[in-house]
Formats: structure tokens, sequence, C-alpha cells
């Protein structure tokens, strides 16, 4: 397959615009969004919406998120992730097939009516994990468009996928919430340095490939709307776009920020071989096997 998003190949970067819609559905199509959230998502590559979820559902949902947590402890297994300088835990994937209640929490219906109307088709799960952003110790993540390691690592073809953050904690400025590069959705920033085989050893605990140069990010940032920090009450969603540039700063707060990341992908956007000519990622962070249309569930 043609590779129209070529990154990790050249010796130097290059910004190439974006071949695919922003939006998938028809224009005429009428989905769950408002005109103004339809065209603020458009516009700057993500879109948030406070109080989504109730406090009772918010209340359950941080529930559930402690006891993964607590039980994950001591277990070691790829999918908990743990700081790079400590045995605490900074992710745990997967969380969409291995646990009960966060299933239910991927088939909400109101989740998947506006995932479908943005992607224009069925959806499955690409990728999901639960952020654990510690207070004191929580460090960062780099800035990085997931679908440059996606297409890269992964072999996801198009840009047809949408991440969903949801607030399970109050995100401040200053405890490491997300921050966007409003407009950065319409520019592909292809990186320098060669794939090394099971990167995502590494790059789950501190991504070093796949994170632009300094110059392409501040050309982002100058050309689009500088950075956006979508901050706010738990119970708030953030959708964004899979080129979208994001990262956000580690927390010295007392304050931990916990997020629970849901990756919509279509089903007419299926993984191939991954684009570095590596080797497929497992299913945990790169679902291949589970790709049944969660509109069936
Ligand atoms: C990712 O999971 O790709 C992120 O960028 C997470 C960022 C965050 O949790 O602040």
């Amino acid at each position: 397959m043609e590779d129209l998003y070529p990154s990790r190949k050249n010796n130097k970067p290059e910004i190439i615009e974006r071949k695919d819609p922003v939006i998938h559905s028809h224009p005429t199509e009428k989905g769950p969004l408002s005109d103004e959230q339809v065209n603020f998502y458009q516009k700057n590559g993500f879109l948030q919406i406070e109080n989504f979820f109730s406090e009772e559902e918010v209340s359950k949902m941080q529930r559930g998120i402690f006891e993964l947590q607590d039980s994950s402890k001591d277990v070691e297994s790829d999918k908990v992730i743990r700081e790079p300088q400590s045995d605490e835990i900074r992710s745990v994937f997967h969380v969409h097939n291995d646990d009960e209640y966060f299933k239910k929490v991927t088939n909400d219906q109101r989740i998947l009516d506006i995932v479908h109307y943005l992607l224009g088709s069925d959806v499955y799960i690409h990728q999901s994990r639960i952020n654990y952003k510690p207070g004191f110790t929580g460090k960062e993540f780099d800035w990085h468009s997931d679908f440059e390691t996606w297409h890269v690592e992964d072999g996801m073809p198009r840009m047809r996928a949408i991440s969903l953050s949801i607030a399970l904690s109050d995100n401040y400025t200053f405890n490491g919430p997300l921050m966007l590069i409003p407009g950065s959705q319409n520019y592909f920033v292809s990186c320098v340095g060669e794939t090394p085989e099971d990167n995502y050893k590494e790059s789950l605990k501190k991504q070093k490939l796949g994170v632009p140069d300094q110059n392409s990010l501040r050309w982002l940032a100058e050309n689009g709307g500088g950075i956006s920090v979508p901050t706010g009450k738990a119970g708030a969603i953030t959708l964004f776009e899979s080129n979208t540039m994001h990262g956000s700063n580690g927390n010295i707060t007392p304050y931990s920020r916990n997020n629970l990341f849901l990756v919509f992908n279509s089903v007419e956007n299926q993984l191939v071989q991954p684009f570095s000519g590596g080797k497929e990622r497992p299913e945990f962070i790169a679902v291949r096997e589970g790709t049944r249309s969660l509109s069936f569930n």
C-alpha cells in the first residue's frame, strides 16, 4: 500500500499537508453535535464537552480506575506501564476489553453517536488506556501526533481515528493537563529517526521517536492557534483528531490527574503492515483481532 504519510524514513523533517477529511460524514448529514461544536472540531482538531458524564457516573468510573490501579500494583505485565523513575503506575492498557466496567463505558451510546458521526462509519477500539498522572511524581508526555505512531508502528493507513479523553479528576492548568495545538490536525510532521524493534517498551514510558523537531512544533503553534489547554471538572470529555499535535507537562502539584483514553478507529481504516517495515505491535496497544464494530454490541 502507498505510504501517504511517510515518517522516520528521511534524515530531514518535513511538514506534509493532510490528505484526509477531518470530519468524515457527508456534509449534509446531521449528527448529535451542534453546528458550533462541529465547526470548532473542524477548525481546531479537538472539542471539549464539559459535564458530559454525571457526578454519579464519574464516581463509578473513579472507583473503577482506582480499583484497577490497586489490583495492578504488583502485577508484572506489559499492559501496566510504570513511571520512568519510579514504580508508580503511569498507564494501564486494553481496559476496554479486560475490564467489564470499562467495556460498558466504551459502548456508551452517547459517545458512539458522536464518533460515528465524526468518522462517518462504524467504529472499533484501536487502543484504550488509563493514564494516571500522580501528584508530585507524574511525568510528562512529549509532543506527538498519535497518528504518526499508529501509522509508522501499527500500519494505520489513513487519518480516520479519534481519541477520546474522559477527565476523571479535575484538570487544572497546573496538574499536567492535556495541551493541544489547534489547527495542527491539518499538517503531518514527518519525523526523523529509525524505529528500533519493540520501541513501545520504551516509548510508553517516555516517547523519543515520533516527537517532532522544535522548528516544526514552533511552525504549527505559530500558524495555528497557539496552544490550547482544555481544563475543567471531572466528567468532561475531550475528543481529538488522530493527527492533532498534543502533549502534557509533568505534575509536581499534590493533585493527581487521571484520564481514561479510548481510541476509536473507522472499520474502513483497519491496520495493515506497519509502514516502518518492522513487526506488528502487540494486540494490547494496537488492536488487530478485536475489530468487531461497536455498534453491534
Ligand atoms: C497519549 O496517550 O497519547 C497522550 O498523549 C497522553 C497525554 C496525557 O495523558 O497527558
